[in-house]
């Protein structure tokens, strides 16, 4: 079994040590850290998603999957962020309202990092009141509303709502994202990119702020 075969066995039976301790493994070896993360974490994450919508298994077993996932990008962070030292723009990202998955978020932060973004992470299940406070407090360029479940998707449209409400949204640009988000939705709730992946929000966001 090739090492990123082993890395996704790793996530899908959640091994909160292994994982890590594999993905180190890998790194070592020269393997690429989006190799690593790609081909070897992301399958194992997307086999325990199909696993769980086939009822073979439980929130329990989906919980300590992305645990070990979380643990392996750890591993990677300093690899994925890279980056310089300038700072080119801000960027505040958090998964809205109602909804805990922040894998996919917390890897938007760090490909946007790594395009030497200043991050404000705000979380997880983040209500549309914290994301104004962080949009007056930093003054963002950009702000990032990831939702991972059709439910709260329609979070991203409120959210979007009341920054409008509360006079805040112009000063950014609203970029949405998550497995369920396509760019019909984006154009339907009025953000003003979708991007389907950590590295193309990235692009995105640096492309908008050079360009400002
Ligand atoms: Co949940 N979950 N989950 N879950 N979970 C999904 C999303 C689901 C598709 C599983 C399934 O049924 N196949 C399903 C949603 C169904 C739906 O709404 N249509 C689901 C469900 C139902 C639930 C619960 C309701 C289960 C329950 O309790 N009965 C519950 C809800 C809790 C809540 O949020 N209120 C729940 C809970 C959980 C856990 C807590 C156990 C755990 C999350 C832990 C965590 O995040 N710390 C979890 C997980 C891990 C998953 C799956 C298996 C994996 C998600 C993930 O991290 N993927 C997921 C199935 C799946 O997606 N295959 C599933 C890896 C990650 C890198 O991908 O987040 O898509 P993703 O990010 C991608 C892109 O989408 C994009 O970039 C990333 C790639 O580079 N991206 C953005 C993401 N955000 C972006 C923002 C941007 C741009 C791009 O902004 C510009």
């Amino acid at each position: 079994m090739s090492i990123l075969n082993e890395l996704t066995e790793l996530v899908i039976k959640g091994d909160v040590n292994g994982t890590p301790a594999k993905v180190q493994e890998a790194v070592d070896q020269g393997l690429d850290a989006q190799v690593i993360l790609n081909e070897g974490l992301m399958p194992g994450i997307n086999e325990i998603g199909d696993r769980f919508s086939k009822g073979q298994i439980f929130v329990p077993n989906v919980l300590v999957a992305a645990k070990a996932m979380n643990a392996g990008v750890d591993v990677l962070k300093p690899l994925l962020e890279g980056g310089g030292d300038t700072t080119i723009g801000t960027a505040v990202a958090a998964t809205v309202k109602g909804d805990l998955h922040d894998i996919g978020k917390n890897l938007v932060c760090l490909m946007m990092r790594s395009a030497n973004l200043k991050v404000i992470d705000l979380g997880a299940n983040v209500s549309a009141e914290k994301y104004i406070e962080a949009i007056k407090e930093y003054k963002p360029d950009v702000v990032v509303m990831s939702a991972l479940l059709t439910t709260t998707m329609n979070e991203q449209g409120r959210t979007i709502q009341a920054l409008e409400e509360a006079g805040v949204r112009d000063q950014v640009k609203v970029m949405v994202g998550g497995a369920p988000v396509t760019q019909e939705w984006a154009d339907k709730i009025k953000a003003d990119a979708f991007t389907a992946d950590a590295a193309e929000a990235a692009n995105w966001a640096k492309e908008y702020v050079l360009s400002k």
